[in-house]
């Protein structure tokens, strides 16, 4: 018996087997979540993102007990900068741009205090860290090949921000083939109304890039799918 999700814009067909299904947590590093980052150096108000921690952290505790492929990626580039997009370098331009020095060391450099995942999410030694240069997971990473070599086919997506970064990993992961679930309230945006226009966007013309779905309609799915296998 298939399990499912209840999801718009219809039910998510969970796989048969919960191993090929992956949490994806993107970018919920300080950079973003607090003040002295990149994100509050473009201008934003990053205690706006603050709100989803506790909804997150609890499905990745629901994740880890289900024993999931648990994925985090963070955004970040090494220190001499060479991996940096020259596009990225010159736009993205606030107060500091990328490897100036800010409150939590150089932005958006690798090993910076400012690039550790916050403390409430950080990832158990069992799982993949994905350090990524672009906005999408995939590009210029490990992503693709660590979701081969366990047989991932399907992917719940959370994190921030959500037209930024999870949207790009969302879009390449469509194109690859993966089902994509965007957890809704497991994702956030400095701009309300771009979260939204993303969450309705992925799912428009019958989930042309995936589904979104609540936190607790994911919960109650995988509930519903350890039953049916024991
Ligand atoms: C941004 C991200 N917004 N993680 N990065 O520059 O979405």
């Amino acid at each position: 018996m298939t399990s499912t999700i209840a999801a718009l814009p219809y039910d998510y067909e969970l796989p048969e087997n919960l191993n090929q299904l992956a949490l994806v947590i993107i970018d919920m590093q300080r950079d973003f979540m607090e003040p002295g980052g990149f994100g509050a150096a473009l201008g934003n108000d990053v205690t706006r993102l603050q709100a989803i921690v506790p909804t997150l952290k609890n499905l990745l505790e629901v994740c880890r007990t289900y024993h999931l492929p648990i994925f985090h990626t963070i955004e970040c580039h090494k220190p001499d900068l060479s991996d940096c997009p020259s596009a990225k370098l010159k736009r993205g331009r606030g107060s500091l741009t990328i490897g100036d020095e800010g409150g939590m060391g150089r932005i958006l450099v690798q090993g910076e205090p400012g690039n550790g995942i916050i403390s409430e999410l950080q990832p158990l030694p069992s799982e993949v860290l994905i350090p990524k240069p672009g906005k999408g997971a995939f590009y210029n990473t490990i992503f693709a090949a660590e979701l081969q070599k366990r047989g991932i086919t399907h992917l719940l997506i959370a994190g921030v921000t959500t037209e930024v970064c999870v949207q790009t990993t969302m879009r390449e992961a469509n194109d690859r083939g993966y089902e994509c679930l965007l957890i809704e309230d497991c994702t956030e945006s400095y701009f309300p109304a771009f979260k939204q226009a993303t969450l309705e966007m992925v799912r428009a013309q019958g989930g042309i890039v995936g589904w979104t779905a609540p936190a607790i309609a994911v919960i109650e799915g995988l509930a519903q799918a350890v039953r049916v296998a024991v």
